[in-house]
This record gives structure tokens, sequence and C-alpha cells, in this order.
């Protein structure tokens, strides 16, 4: 008759103390660790996705097959200015401003879709025009004029 000896270690096992107090010391680094980089809370912004860059005053254009519309831009006041593009042709565009050291331009457009291009602009004229090839020979061209100086 013999008693078990077998379940009676079980019970009484001890656990590999050593290894979990490394554990345990872990843990609270890595806690802390989460905590430092909290990322969301501030949503107050609403959802705009610009670059980060200072927005402008918007000027809204338009890009159609083959030309810009307006054609002319005409500015008040020197500034900064946001382009805001919307393709609405059947093919790819963008649009670029050069002139006066500038020279900028939106993202490549698929239909449909809009950029935008952020330019500080001086008193002066600029060039406006696709710049995918032929676009501009096919009249996608415009200029934009900065009054004042
Ligand atoms: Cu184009």
């Amino acid at each position: 008759m013999r008693s078990s000896p077998q379940s009676d270690s079980r019970i009484r096992s001890p656990a590999p103390a050593v290894s979990r107090g490394v554990r345990y010391l872990l843990l609270p680094i890595a806690v802390l660790a989460l905590a430092g980089c909290g990322g969301d809370g501030d949503d107050s912004a609403g959802g705009t996705t610009t670059s980060g860059a200072a927005a402008g005053t918007p000027v809204t254009m338009s890009l159609v097959d083959y030309a810009l519309e307006p054609k002319t831009v005409q500015l008040d006041a020197a500034g900064t200015y946001t382009l805001q593009v919307t393709n609405d042709g059947q093919t790819q565009h963008a649009l670029e401003i050069e002139g006066n050291g500038i020279e900028e331009e939106t993202d490549t457009l698929s239909p449909g879709d809009s950029g935008e291009v952020t330019v500080e602009l001086t008193a002066g004229e600029y060039e406006l025009y696709c710049p995918i090839d032929g676009h501009r020979a096919n009249g996608m061209e415009g200029t934009l004029v900065v009054a004042g100086g």
C-alpha cells in the first residue's frame, strides 16, 4: 500500500521561480513603452489629408483633355496659395507652375482624382501647364498673374 507520492509532488511542484521573476521585471517596462507612444486621442482635425505643408489661399483649377480651366488665373496679392486641382479629363494629368524661381507640380492625377500644390507667390507672371508628355503642346497651358509689387 503506497500512497501516491507522485500526485503529491505534482501539487507541490515548485514553479521555476527565478525565470518567472525575470518576466515580471520585464513586463512593466513593456507597458511603459506602449504607454509612451499613445497615438490616438487627437482627432479634432477631422480627417483632412494635407501632407503637413501649411495650406495657402485656395485656388481651384480643373484639368480637361486638353486644357486648363481657367486658362488665366489672376491673383490680387502676393502670398501663399494652394492650387487645388481636379482632373476632369479622361487621361492622366498634372499641373505644374513655373516662374520667378518657382517650379512646383501636383502628383500625376488619374481621371477623377484631385491634388494640390502650395506655393509662395510674389508679384509677377507664372506659367501653368500639364507636364505630361505632349499635353502642353496640345493646349494644356495657361498663365497665372499675381498683381502688386
Ligand atoms: Cu495632361
